[in-house]
């Protein structure tokens, strides 16, 4: 029987049939088949302006940057330029950075900085931030050519358009930011500060900076200045200065644009009203949801990081730290 079948191809026009065959099949597969990777858009917006959006982190935070990449790119049109300020960052890492330009293409600028006035700078008091978080205050003369930016913490994920962002207007101000929920709790180190008493304390976890004012005005060396005259009383070193240095020229935005999830003294109702009309969510605090089971919004987290390289290793924190928690709590 099979001879038989094999005997049809000797047959020429068989032959070139099952050749343009197999060509129109594979073309046709080419276009039309389900695509199971993230389709790229055909071309950007021709005037789309480009967003700038910064972020500092190192190997051990990268995993968590991919997710707020993520996050960024799903719920966006727009074409995003990403600057990382690192102390260093590893060709594995970078290459996991790099694979997420399936998902939508970016543009990706390493800095990778060794500045010695960062060292002069005092480390957070409960230790919830790596001293990178600094680099944000360099951001002026880091980005030189840019004259705003979004600077990201990247313990958060998207929920909306960053276009919304990058159309905050700035201008007369050195940056917009939501206050710090540290307001309404009333936390004490706030009232240290060389702040005036109704003054608001703003997060520095999201903020749109008007970098060409700070230049304008030399804040960068304002913010080093303050770093030692107010050394003692310093709590989180770079908010802190951020919100003595930059005082009265900020912009407040309403609690949608940073959603912190720690929400002590926040009745419930307006707890629930934000969590579902935030535009982002933001794991402020000790309490990560790849640290934590049980998190505010955290299936936003998962749901995002399914899409990163870095998911074994995001999930192998999390299995590792719960099974912690565990066994504290059965063994004390
Ligand atoms: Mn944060």
């Amino acid at each position: 029987m099979w001879k038989k079948l094999l005997d049809i191809f000797k047959i020429r026009w068989v032959r070139l049939l099952a050749i343009f065959g197999t060509l129109l099949f594979l073309i046709f597969y080419l276009f039309f088949c389900p695509n199971r990777l993230p389709s790229t858009p055909a071309a950007l917006a021709p005037n789309a302006e480009d967003i700038h959006v910064a972020v500092n982190i190192n190997d051990k935070y990268a995993k968590y940057f991919s997710v707020a990449l993520i996050s960024i790119l799903q719920n966006t049109n727009e074409h995003i330029h990403f600057h990382v300020l690192t102390d260093g960052l590893s060709q594995s890492s970078l290459k996991k950075i790099e694979k997420l330009k399936k998902i939508k293409p970016f543009e990706l600028e390493v800095i990778t900085i060794d500045d010695k006035r960062i060292a002069q700078i005092p480390d957070n008091k409960y230790k919830l931030a790596h001293f990178i978080t600094n680099y944000r205050l360099l951001s002026a003369s880091l980005l030189p050519n840019l004259d705003k930016v979004i600077f990201l913490d990247v313990d958060l994920a998207f929920v909306s358009d960053i276009k919304k962002y990058w159309r905050i207007d700035v201008d007369g101000y050195y940056l917009a930011a939501v206050p710090d929920l540290a307001n309404m709790n009333k936390q004490e180190w706030i009232y240290k500060l060389p702040m005036p008493e109704k003054a608001l304390y703003f997060n520095s976890g999201v903020m749109i900076l008007n970098l060409k004012k700070w230049r304008e005005d030399n804040i960068e060396n304002k913010i080093f200045e303050n770093s030692v005259k107010y050394r003692d009383v310093l709590t989180f070193p770079d908010q802190d200065l951020l919100n003595i240095s930059l005082l009265p020229q900020v912009k407040y935005l309403d609690m949608r644009y940073n959603f912190t999830t720690e929400l002590k003294q926040m009745d419930a109702k307006t707890k629930q009203y934000l969590s579902e009309k935030a535009f982002l969510i933001h794991w402020a605090g000790s309490l990560k949801p790849w640290l934590v089971p049980g998190n505010l919004k955290a299936e936003r987290f998962w749901q995002y990081a399914e899409y990163s390289p870095f998911y074994p290793e995001i999930a192998w924190v999390y299995y590792t730290s719960v099974a912690q928690l565990l066994f504290k709590s059965i063994f004390g």
